[in-house]
């Protein structure tokens, strides 16, 4: 047999070996081969078959660049039915992860041996989908409705030994997988085992309270995503029927599903995630060392930082102003440490070899002197950061990177101070630093490329998804927010209030609206921002000035107890405060602005289109590389609904034409963050999408 699937026997054993890298995903070569070795088992002397798949995992899934192509035959629930149908047994190895079909193909076998540290899961809500070759029809059969709605509804992972003691899993081997299988197929021929078909078993009772508990919290966790309920009305109304008519059930389900925005948006996310570490520039360059990483400034993002390092094997010395402070940083990153130890995500012993053998603090810049990567995080002052760039410049050695997490200042301007500004880059993390996976890699003027390269190697080390940005004021993920906020405040001077563009936003997908955002990050933060904008604003530039109003009564958001919303025992997640409307009311009798109604629908178009008009800009001047990093920006690091994929993704859902237009009107009022992007018209002109330019 050639192709991705091959058959050989060993005595009574018949293998059938998966060979499709990367990740043995179920191409349609695969389920052909699938078939065919089945066909060659059934057709030998072998009395038991193993199935096993080579390199780093098992199959990872259905080949998801199929999707959204007409379907090849044959199809995955066929070739799954075909191999449990046999009427010799098969034992299935799982090693690395079976995800999706993988896991499907898994549960059409008749044995199934997961290698240590092997896990299974059913990840297609990730992808706007449901189980659609089987995952929701035998996986209640073979563990019950509610475990197995969890697992699908959740996509979690779920281990070896927890597949055990679930009843997924016959056991749990410390052998290599070929070797695991065939010490599995030895015993089902010592102990005369046979065929175990889980589509022949019937669900276990179970309590339909659980399951409408479990519905409640499936529905809040996924506001707005169509599969998730979708999946667990197929696993139940179709294990009621038989076998066979409950897989037509999710069968028509998975392609209904197939049809939606939401599939294409949430299979955009996922190979733009990919996509964005892709970079032309650095074909064949090589990073440079990094086993050793420098932070200045032990705050919350200094210290988040520096915890990402050492959860992910860097050695750390982090630099503070004080003894004082020093011990301040170190206590900090103790307790995020506690709190991974905490969550299960690392050993308390672990834990204290890190504290003990990996993070130095001090208040002595020299002990930076051999560090590979010096990443600066003390506050946002053009002023402050000169000042520790020239003290690491005197002390680094030659060739270490010298990076700075600033989120929004001219990072030309700070290697400028240097005398190495090829060695300088800019490397924005997103607060909690340690769990926030975004990571904006800021390349300036003269940054050289192996200096890109190591930022790109430190995401992949710590296990985030990078960025590239080029330099203006706020990057791509702080230049666009601060036009649909703005955005927002134009939109709140000429009439909406504050909590209806909440609301608005919510409804359309964001976790949070911008004034909900605004509370929790604090009404200070605001502040200061336009405090630093004054001196460069335009005369007659609109923009909500009640923040300082606020600000000035010290509501300074949930902090203080009330800031846009109200937050208190009976509201803790905050309530509309009249006093706030009446405090915008008095700012638009000041300029001049009788308020007229907005419906939801409009506050959600013109926002949209802000952001997508910025983010056309940012792709047109180069700061982003193309539309899809802005969208995995957003998406990473900015909470933008997942279903939607991404704010260009959404605008070629659309239609670019409509955008502009929303645009075009809105700048009828004279407000430059208004002002059409050259790219989003040229477009236009052209009928072409943000997408064509990804595939350029
Ligand atoms: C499904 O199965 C539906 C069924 O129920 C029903 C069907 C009828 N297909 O992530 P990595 C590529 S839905 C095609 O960087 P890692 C990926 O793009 C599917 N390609 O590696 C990348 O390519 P490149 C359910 C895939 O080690 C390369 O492989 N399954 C697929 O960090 C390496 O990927 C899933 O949703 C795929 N299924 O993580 C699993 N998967 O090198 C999705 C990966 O060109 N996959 N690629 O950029 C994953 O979660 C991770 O890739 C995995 C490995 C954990 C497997």
């Amino acid at each position: 047999m050639n192709g991705p699937v091959s058959f050989e026997t060993h005595g009574e054993i018949g293998v059938i070996r998966v060979d499709n890298p990367p990740v043995n995903a179920t191409s349609q070569a695969v389920r052909a081969g699938l078939i065919a070795a089945a066909d060659a088992f059934a057709a030998s002397d072998a009395k038991v078959a193993v199935i096993v798949a080579e390199g780093r995992t098992f199959i990872a899934g259905a080949d998801i660049t199929e999707f959204g192509k007409p379907p090849m035959e044959p199809h995955l629930p066929d070739v799954i039915h075909h191999i449990e149908a046999l009427k010799k047994p098969v034992v299935c190895v799982i090693h690395g992860t079976a995800l999706g079909g993988g896991f499907e193909v898994a549960l059409g076998s008749h044995y199934r041996v997961m290698v240590k540290g092997a896990k299974i899961g059913l990840p297609e809500v990730n992808l706007g989908l449901i189980p659609g070759a089987g995952g929701t029809q035998r996986l209640p059969r073979l563990i019950g409705m509610i475990p197995a709605c969890e697992i699908f509804t959740s996509s979690r992972q779920v281990g070896a030994d927890e597949c055990v003691k679930l009843g997924i899993a016959d056991a749990v081997s410390t052998e290599a997988p070929f070797e695991a299988g065939m010490s599995f197929a030895r015993k089902v021929l010592a102990e005369g085992l046979g065929v175990r078909r889980v589509s022949e078993m019937t669900v276990p009772a179970y309590a339909a309270a659980d399951l409408e508990a479990l519905k409640a919290k499936v529905a809040r966790a996924n506001k707005g995503h169509v599969c998730h309920l979708k999946g667990i009305d197929v696993a139940v109304e179709g294990t009621k029927l038989p076998f066979s008519e409950g897989m037509k059930m999710e069968r028509a389900a998975f392609w209904e599903l197939m049809q939606t925005p939401q599939r294409a948006a949430m299979i955009h996310a996922f190979f733009s995630e990919r996509k964005v570490a892709s970079l032309p520039e650095l074909k064949g360059v090589s990073p440079r060392p990094l086993g050793h990483v420098g932070v200045i400034g032990g705050g919350t993002m200094g210290g988040g930082i520096a915890v990402a390092c050492l959860l992910n094997g860097l050695k750390v010395t982090l630099i503070e102003r004080d003894a004082e402070a020093v011990e301040r940083a170190h206590t900090g990153i103790a307790r995020m440490l506690a709190d991974s130890v905490k969550r299960g995500k690392l050993g308390a012993d672990a834990r204290d070899a890190l504290l003990a053998e990996k993070l130095v603090t001090t208040s002595d810049y020299p002990s930076l002197a051999a560090a590979d990567l010096i990443i600066e995080a003390v506050f946002e002052s053009m002023d402050v950061k000169k000042d520790v760039f020239t003290k690491l410049d005197a002390i680094a050695r030659p060739g270490a990177i010298l990076a700075s997490n600033t989120s929004y200042l001219d990072v030309d301007e700070i290697a400028a101070c240097t005398k190495r500004p090829q060695d300088v880059i800019g490397l924005h993390f997103f607060s909690p630093a340690h769990v926030m996976r975004l990571l904006e890699i800021v390349v300036a003027g003269k940054t050289a490329p192996d200096v890109v390269a190591t930022g790109f190697a430190l995401a992949k080390a710590l296990k985030k998804v990078p960025v590239r940005a080029g330099v203006c004021d706020g990057f791509i993920g702080n230049r666009i927010l601060k036009t649909y906020r703005t955005a927002a405040d134009i939109m709140v001077l000429e009439g909406a209030s504050p909590f209806q563009v909440d609301k608005a936003l919510e409804e359309f997908g964001f976790a949070m609206g911008p004034y909900a955002v605004a509370d929790l990050a604090g009404i200070d933060i605001g502040y200061l921002t336009r405090q630093r904008l004054a001196p460069t604003r335009k005369p007659g530039e609109r923009f909500g000035e009640w923040g300082d109003v606020l600000y000035e009564m010290g509501r300074l958001g949930r902090k203080s107890g009330h800031g846009h919303y109200i937050y208190d025992e009976t509201s803790p997640k905050g309530r509309p405060d009249p006093e706030v409307e009446e405090i915008i009311a008095r700012e638009r009798k000041a300029k001049g602005i009788t308020p007229r109604a907005f419906s939801d629908a409009e506050i959600v178009e013109r926002y949209m289109a802000a952001m997508i008009n910025e983010g056309a800009k940012v792709v047109g001047e180069g700061i982003a590389l193309r539309p899809l990093d802005v969208d995995v920006t957003k998406l990473m690091g900015y909470g933008f609904p997942r279903f939607r994929g991404g704010p260009m993704h959404y605008a070629d859902h659309i239609g670019l034409a409509k955008v502009l237009g929303t645009i075009e009107d809105a700048h009828k009022a004279g407000d430059d963050i208004f002002a059409p992007a050259p790219l989003l018209q040229k477009l236009v002109a052209e009928g072409r999408s943000f997408d064509s330019l990804n595939k350029e």
